[in-house]
């Protein structure tokens, strides 16, 4: 017994003092922010991760070339205390359409005609481009250093590997890719693929670090529950998260996390398993195939039930965490 409490003791200064040590992951988050509502779940949990001092986000890069993307990326920055942090837009990119989720919060003002959600950036088009800005602030960076976690379309980190300047700048900077995107070991064409299969297929072919997949199958299982969004962002009478859940599909309703199992992987690797390596191709549907390959540069994540819980329980505890009061930067 005595034993026992002697190395659980232990254990917990081994574990508080790994997590006071351990730097903050430094992120890059590629999204197709406006398609789903996990994005933006994702995007408010890597600000909460970066309170907690486990991340610091560099810059958000768009894929979905739509005027209200940026705005509404600014809107969630913004609120976490953040506006500061760099966003760059795809040029002539895919689903241009409309979308409440990021229309809504950014254009809702006040009877005194101030936004509700105050931000800087009021047309995305006015925004840098992102491939520009991905070499920019890659460069910036020390070797290895660098995390992207990619949850929409290839467009642009296959764009950044046009030039071999810039592959090699992949290379040296970024640890690895963290991306939401196929279905393992085999499955349907999914979306983030499917919607951009050339740029997809030439990621994982040309990418020059390691790439961990979090496929269609992961998200699914795990669900964000509607419970939470009615009564975890209460803490403020206006919450741009849980505004652009409402305004996405009719309330109430769960939604699968498939891009938030990517973020929390590149932040919280522990949070769930490894396939063997290998490598992932993408054929002219946007299927993802999976061949073992003791060399290979990709995995896919598994997760076991109890690892599905425990990731449901940490997203909705990142996800409905306050700002920080000392957030502002
Ligand atoms: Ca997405």
């Amino acid at each position: 017994m005595l034993i026992q409490k002697i190395l659980s003791r232990i254990g917990l200064t081994l574990a508080f003092c790994c997590l006071a040590t351990a730097a903050p992951v430094r992120l890059i988050f590629d999204t197709d922010m406006g398609n789903d509502i996990d994005d933006a779940v994702a995007l408010a949990m890597i600000h909460a991760l970066e309170s907690r001092g486990e991340a610091t986000l560099l810059a958000v890069t768009v894929t979905k070339d739509n005027r209200w993307a940026a705005p509404f990326i600014d809107v969630m920055d913004t609120f976490y205390g953040r506006g500061d942090i760099r966003i760059g837009v795809v040029h002539d990119g895919k689903t241009p359409e409309d979308s409440n989720m990021i229309r809504l919060p950014s254009e809702r003002k006040r009877t005194d005609g101030s936004f509700v959600y105050p931000h800087r950036l009021i047309d995305g088009r006015e925004a840098p481009e992102a491939v520009g800005l991905l070499r920019r602030v890659l460069a910036r960076e020390k070797d290895g250093a660098v995390v992207i976690v990619q949850v929409g379309f290839s467009t642009n980190l296959a764009r950044l590997l046009d030039s071999k300047a810039d592959a090699a700048l992949v290379k040296r900077k970024v640890r690895f890719l963290s991306l939401m995107g196929g279905a393992f070991p085999a499955g349907k064409p999914e979306y983030n693929i499917e919607t951009d299969i050339p740029s997809a297929k030439k990621l994982f072919a040309k990418w020059p670090s390691p790439i961990v997949a979090s496929g269609y199958e992961i998200g699914e299982r795990i669900l964000y529950p509607a419970a939470s969004v009615l009564n975890d962002y209460k803490y403020v009478p206006d919450h741009p998260l849980a505004e652009a859940y409402r305004d996405y599909m009719k309330m109430p309703y769960d939604r699968p996390m498939w891009d938030p199992t990517a973020a929390l992987y590149a932040v919280r690797p522990s949070a769930f398993s490894l396939s063997a390596r290998g490598t992932i191709t993408v054929d002219d549907e946007g299927r993802t195939h999976f061949t073992a390959d003791s060399k290979g540069r990709h995995r896919y994540l598994t997760a076991s039930p109890e690892q599905c819980s425990a990731a449901v329980r940490a997203i909705i505890e990142l996800a409905s965490s306050p700002p920080s009061p000392a957030a502002a930067r």
